[in-house]
């Protein structure tokens, strides 16, 4: 059987998305297609064939959709993941689940009462295979327990409308994850540090931050977020332990030597650096539909990220580099 996918806000990453569905993922097709701007919408639907529809709800009720995918803005997930859930549909949404903590437990209050997880959050650096492999040592234990993580989150750009608080919304919340993902625990703090800044910025970001996080085991985290550095998307990350380090490495396995020295390419943007991560994500999601039941990372991983994001925002509001308690609801039975 074929997952017949709905998506809403085919924008960047949307588009990517249904490129993989289309060319290199099995037993999935793109059926229909919505967003605010319906001549984007038709342009992005005629080559594939599929259907357009006037807005979310329509798409999410037309009879030919089994499941949607969400990557329209942060801020207009909730409305569009709420109603997928409410028609019973299987709804993948890329991160964020949502902006705030609120707008997640309020999805988690809608698929709590419909009985079954529907949800899955486009967390995908949990199935990139650096990552993957620091989970894997730090699990055997070889390295004894983890102390500190330093991360780098570059992008080469950013534009007009990505606003203050979407460094940590939209880019840190990456970092976020994959921390609880890494290590295993939940985040209790969060403090923002707002470095000089560039001059290759619109006047209203802050860019570079750093966010200081703390776990419960008291596991200290440094992101640095520089999301307009002029030269690539560069991510790194390396986990210092009690004997050893673990870090994630070239992005680009092939190494260039000359005269200059030795180098390798810095990837672009997000899908150069993790197609692979991107096709796995969405493989394993279209087979879970198949399969009845939603495995990926949950509603709870949305909120829980949600969370470190408010306490981040509300430190890069601040003055100064004040530090901000999380505090999390009882994690439901449900999301066990
Ligand atoms: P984008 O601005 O390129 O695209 C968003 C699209 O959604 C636009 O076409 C817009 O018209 C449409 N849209 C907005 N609100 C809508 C609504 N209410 N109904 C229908 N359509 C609507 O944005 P993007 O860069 O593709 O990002 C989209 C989402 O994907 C964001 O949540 C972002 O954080 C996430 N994202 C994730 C990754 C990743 O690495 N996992 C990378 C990029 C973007
Ligand atoms: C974007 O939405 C992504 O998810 C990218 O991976 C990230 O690097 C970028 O900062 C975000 O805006």
């Amino acid at each position: 059987m074929t997952v017949r996918i709905g998506i809403i806000g085919p924008g960047g990453i949307g588009r990517s998305h249904i490129a993989r569905i289309t060319d290199k993922l099995a037993r999935g097709r793109v059926v229909a297609v919505t967003d605010l701007d319906p001549a984007h919408a038709q342009r992005v639907a005629e080559p594939i064939g599929a259907s357009v529809y006037a807005d979310d709800a329509a798409l999410i009720n037309a009879d030919d959709v089994d499941a949607v995918i969400v990557t329209s803005f942060g801020p207009a997930h909730e409305g569009s993941v709420v109603r997928a859930i409410e028609a019973g549909k299987p709804v993948f949404c890329e991160k964020p689940l949502a902006p705030t903590a609120a707008e997640c437990l309020r999805i988690m209050e809608a698929e709590q009462r419909g009985g079954r997880r529907l949800v899955q959050v486009g967390f995908m650096r949990r199935y990139d295979a650096g990552y993957r492999e620091i989970k894997a040592v730090l699990d055997s234990g070889g390295v004894g327990e983890a102390l500190m993580v330093h991360n780098r989150h570059r992008n080469p750009s950013s534009p007009e409308n990505y606003l203050e608080g979407m460094s940590i919304t939209d880019t840190a919340i990456h970092e976020i994850d994959v921390m609880r993902f890494l290590l295993g625990e939940e985040i209790v703090s969060a403090r923002v540090d707002k470095p000089k800044r560039t001059t290759n910025r619109f006047p209203h970001l802050s860019d570079p931050l750093v966010l200081v996080l703390r776990t419960t085991s008291d596991v200290l985290i440094d992101v640095e977020i520089f999301v307009n550095n002029t030269y690539g998307y560069d991510i790194q990350c390396e986990v210092v332990a009690e004997r050893g380090a673990v870090a994630l490495g070239d992005q680009n396995a092939t190494v260039r030597t000359g005269a200059a020295g030795r180098s390798n390419r810095i990837a672009a943007d997000y899908n150069e650096r993790f197609e692979a991560a991107f096709n796995t994500e969405l493989q394993e999601w279209i087979n879970s539909v198949q399969g009845g039941e939603i495995v990926g990372p949950s509603s709870w991983d949305g909120y829980a990220a949600a969370v470190v994001c408010d306490a981040g925002v509300r430190s890069l509001r601040a003055d100064g580099s004040q530090e901000f308690a999380v505090e999390l609801i009882e994690k439901p039975a449900f999301y066990a």
